[in-house]
């Protein structure tokens, strides 16, 4: 196997898994200890090392572990935590300016983002984007955005998805615990339809639950009210859900037949997270509007709406904006992060990971039975785990190998409505035989439980 992330693509720390402590070690045990007594517990940690490097794979935690990154920060540092690239590009821009705000005296750096926002997403059409700060932001603004192109209000959104945590975000996304528990009420106009399950939608497939789906739509709701379809073509936070083929397609056709803004959530999916650059591009479906954050500039908080000109032009002067979207630093890092990705086939990269990833995962579950399903795309990768022999998902046995794996060495994240999905989101610089390794642990992990 080629190791095709080269070691000039990973920075200067040492490419493995190093454990110098228990899993926290003494040093991040006091500093979480610091942390109960200054930050709210409405903010959770999910794996309390505290880190002080990271790159190419790893983290290196306080205590001086090394371990290996299965989670980019929720599919953020896709080429690689503190890219150099990107440190040069913020480092220079930080030195210049760092903020005069574009709406009072702007700068080429967010003119820039936009351009190749415009050139890089799905579709010839004119574009045009505008720039925010967080994945929740950018999907505030397209819903505004469409209410504004369509003068309609209802805005559709799947079983399962997910969109952020601000109020109207919030009323976006499925799942209660922990994103909306007793934080109501929720902005009206929200509707909920069904999603394209594979795994769970007893065999009927993607055009059938579309046809459910729209069919709900006319009834409940009236296409003709619906300013928005809002959807993720791989499902995040819901599961790694993967739509049966036709599915996204149809829900995009069926928004041009009606006149509603068919809106792409691309924030997890993005940035060539999947082995496309979106994964809209999968089933060449050209979403009207796409928002984007996480993978766009390695961390740096940046997101945007990018979407056809006449429906983006359709908002009054003044009526986007935000003091800090698109700031320069951020929008630096976003530059470089873009070039990277182009100079080094980011989407390529993206598919070695799938191809080492999806194979070891599927021998795996003929192994363990309580691997249901192996699904994903790219580095989007997950297994959804059951209680043998039934369809019940199994939630304490992803929290017990997450611990499993922490506690060797791994970062891995789980997600889906019900807890039990288990999730990878390496950075594309990830070593394959890191990757490996990984798998290895994961491996152990199954094993451990099933004893
Ligand atoms: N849309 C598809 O995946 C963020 C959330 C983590 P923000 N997903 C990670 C958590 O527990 O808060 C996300 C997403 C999709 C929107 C968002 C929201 O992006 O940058 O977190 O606001």
């Amino acid at each position: 196997m080629t190791d095709t992330a080269a070691p000039s693509l990973q920075g200067a720390l040492p490419q493995e898994r190093r454990l110098v402590t228990e899993i926290p070690g003494p040093v991040s045990t006091a500093l979480q200890a610091r942390k109960q007594s200054a930050v709210s517990a409405g903010v959770g940690v999910m794996l309390p090392v505290y880190v002080v490097r990271a790159g190419g794979g790893v983290l290196i935690d306080a205590d001086g572990n090394s371990l290996i990154d299965l989670a980019s920060g929720i599919a953020v540092t896709t080429v690689g935590n503190a890219n150099p690239d990107v440190v040069s590009a913020v480092q220079t821009q930080v030195a210049a300016f760092t903020h005069t705000c574009f709406m009072v005296t702007p700068y080429s750096g967010y003119v820039e983002v936009c351009e190749a926002l415009n050139r890089l997403t799905p579709g010839d059409h004119e574009k045009r984007s505008a720039l925010f700060n967080s994945g929740a932001e950018a999907v505030e603004n397209a819903v505004k955005i469409a209410r504004a192109y369509t003068k309609r209000q209802a805005v559709v959104v799947l079983e399962h998805g997910y969109h952020g945590r601000t109020n109207l975000t919030m009323g976006m996304t499925a799942k209660n615990m922990p994103y909306k528990h007793s934080f109501g009420p929720f902005a009206p106009e929200i509707y909920r339809v069904p999603a394209s399950y594979p795994f769970r939608d007893r065999g009927l497939k993607g055009p059938e639950m579309a046809e459910i789906a729209t069919t709900r739509i006319d009834r409940e709701i009236g296409a003709e009210n619906v300013a928005a379809i809002i959807i993720e073509p791989i499902q995040g936070e819901g599961g790694f859900i993967v739509p049966d083929p036709g599915y996204f397609k149809a829900m995009a056709d069926f928004a041009q037949a009606h006149g509603i803004v068919f809106v792409a959530d691309e924030i997890q999916s993005g940035f060539c997270r999947t082995g496309d650059w979106f994964a809209s591009e999968y089933e060449d479906v050209v979403p009207d509007l796409i928002t984007t954050a996480k993978g766009i500039a390695d961390g740096m908080p940046l997101a945007a709406v990018t979407g056809r000109a006449e429906i983006m032009d359709a908002v009054h002067a003044g009526g986007l904006g935000g003091t800090y979207g698109g700031n320069p630093v951020a929008c630096a890092a976003a530059l470089a992060a873009i070039g990277w990705m182009e100079r080094n086939d980011a989407p390529a990269l993206a598919r070695e990971i799938e191809s080492i990833m999806i194979p070891r995962l599927k021998e795996m579950a003929v192994q363990f039975p309580a691997i249901g399903d192996v699904r994903g795309r790219g580095a989007m990768i997950a297994i959804e785990l059951i209680k043998p022999g039934t369809m019940d998902p199994d939630a304490e046995l992803a929290g017990a190998l997450s611990r499993f794996c922490h506690q060797h060495g791994v970062v891995t994240l789980t997600t889906g409505t019900h807890g039990n999905i288990f999730r990878f989101l390496p950075p594309l610089t990830m070593p394959h035989a890191l990757l490996e390794e990984a798998l290895g642990i994961l491996e152990q992990a199954f094993e451990a439980s099933a004893s």
